[in-house]
């Protein structure tokens, strides 16, 4: 197969990018360093969990527009999927998008589209154009190079990715161009043109503000706390404002975008970017004060009764509903209260995983009804429908019996 596209990450958004453009009868080379994703997907099934994607790829691959690789090859279109984590001072670290775009130099010749899709800090894209130039001057003014971020919700990525708006910024005119031609082939949103520069910042500023106004959410729980003020309602009475909407407290903030973005405006613009770097510690700090109020509530409970009681920890993953556990304040907060366990007793309840290789997991009804202490970390909708013995201690970060 000769691919008109080559993916360069085959991991949650570049798998389903990927498995888009070849549904479109696209020839798609995705491209990933690690060999067992690579054979999975060749043999037509998939290494994450996305409903819809397994039976897009299955297609895909037994009709021929699909194949997996741990090497690019040539093409007319290269996607640049990859992850960019941060460093140990929250400094972005993009090595993964550089070692991408160096993999694909060789490779490149005119007329080409080189585009970004991971999440940058702001001026990578404009890197990345120096360093293929400083390889292949020859090629300046003869391809074209863009940033496209995506924006989609794990869990409902088959939609979002065809029906959400983009923003597409090219390096120059021609690029920007170039690229929305290439997306309105596989998008129904609309397709927003600006620079590079500025769709590299749209990105992080749509996590920082959702992290703001989390933040500001959690902020008000502790507040409430010490007001001994139901945050709930207080917030739903709030809300029949007809301006005003304020999100959800929770045990903090997690997973792989809005717990990491906003750490990569703070780290190059630290002096100007006051609220967003806030935001971040006091998400970070609701985790830290949920473990203590559980380590406080058994205490407390050791007093009142003379024996240790025992606690369940409920939900891990980051958000509810899921089976993801990356960057999760759950987890972290399960973890805490493990280390300082004093040999009292735990469940860790999380219904949508069957087993882990760390966390003995309980089934929550039964960690419900052995339990002392209850503490709701995580929605999720099976804890919603629980009835719970008053006699028992519940803590509740998250809103189930509010
Ligand atoms: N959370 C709260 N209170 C709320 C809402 C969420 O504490 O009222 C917490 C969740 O529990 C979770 C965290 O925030 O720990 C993030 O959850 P989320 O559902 O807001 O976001 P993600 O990380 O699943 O996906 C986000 C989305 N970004 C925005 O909504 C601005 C998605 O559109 C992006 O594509 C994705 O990040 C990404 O890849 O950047």
């Amino acid at each position: 197969m000769k691919p008109e596209v080559v993916t360069i990450g085959l991991g949650y958004i570049g798998l389903p990018t990927s498995a888009l453009i070849a549904k479109h009868e696209t020839n798609v080379l995705g491209v990933d360093t690690n060999q067992h994703v690579v054979d999975t997907i060749n043999q037509g099934k998939i290494h994450i969990v996305e409903p819809d994607l397994d039976k897009i790829v299955l297609k895909a691959v037994s009709k021929g527009f699909f194949k997996a690789s741990t090497k690019p090859s040539s093409a007319e279109v290269f996607l640049i999927v990859v992850p960019t984590p941060f460093k140990g001072n929250h400094e972005p670290d993009i090595s993964f998008v550089e070692a991408a775009t160096k993999g694909i130099i060789p490779l490149l010749k005119q007329g080409d589209l080189f585009i970004i899709e991971s999440t940058s800090p702001v001026g990578t894209t404009e890197k990345m154009q120096k360093l293929i130039f400083a390889s292949r001057p020859e090629l300046k003014g003869h391809i074209y190079i863009a940033y496209c971020p995506e924006r989609v919700l794990p869990g409902n990525v088959m939609y979002e990715l065809v029906y959400n708006d983009r923003v597409i910024g090219g390096v120059d005119e021609a690029s920007t161009q170039k690229a929305i031609a290439f997306y309105t082939k596989y998008i129904k949103g609309e397709l927003h043109a600006t620079n590079a520069r500025t769709a590299e910042m749209c990105k992080l500023v749509e996590n920082s503000s959702r992290d703001v106004q989390i933040a500001f959410a959690n902020e008000l729980s502790l507040i409430c706390d010490k007001a001994d003020i139901n945050v709930w309602e207080l917030i739903n009475l709030a809300n029949k404002h007809p301006r005003v909407n304020i999100l959800q407290p929770s045990c903090g903030v997690g997973g792989h975008c809005i717990a990491v973005d906003p750490y990569f405006i703070v780290s190059d613009y630290p002096m100007e970017s006051k609220i967003i770097g806030t935001a971040r510690q006091v998400n970070n700090y609701k985790s830290f004060w949920c473990a203590e109020k559980i380590q406080n509530e058994k205490l407390q409970f050791e007093l009142k009764y003379g024996r240790k009681p025992k606690t369940a920890l409920m939900g891990l993953s980051f958000k509810p509903d899921i089976d993801d556990l990356r960057e999760s304040p759950a987890k972290y907060i399960a973890q805490k209260v493990l280390q300082n366990s004093n040999n009292d007793e735990h469940f860790i309840v999380e219904p949508n995983i069957d087993f882990h290789s760390v966390y003995k997991l309980t089934d929550f009804k039964l960690a419900i009804e052995k339990a002392d202490i209850i503490v709701f970390l995580v929605a999720h909708k099976e804890f919603k429908e629980i009835n719970i013995n008053s006699r028992k201690v519940v803590l509740d970060f998250c809103g189930i019996i509010n």
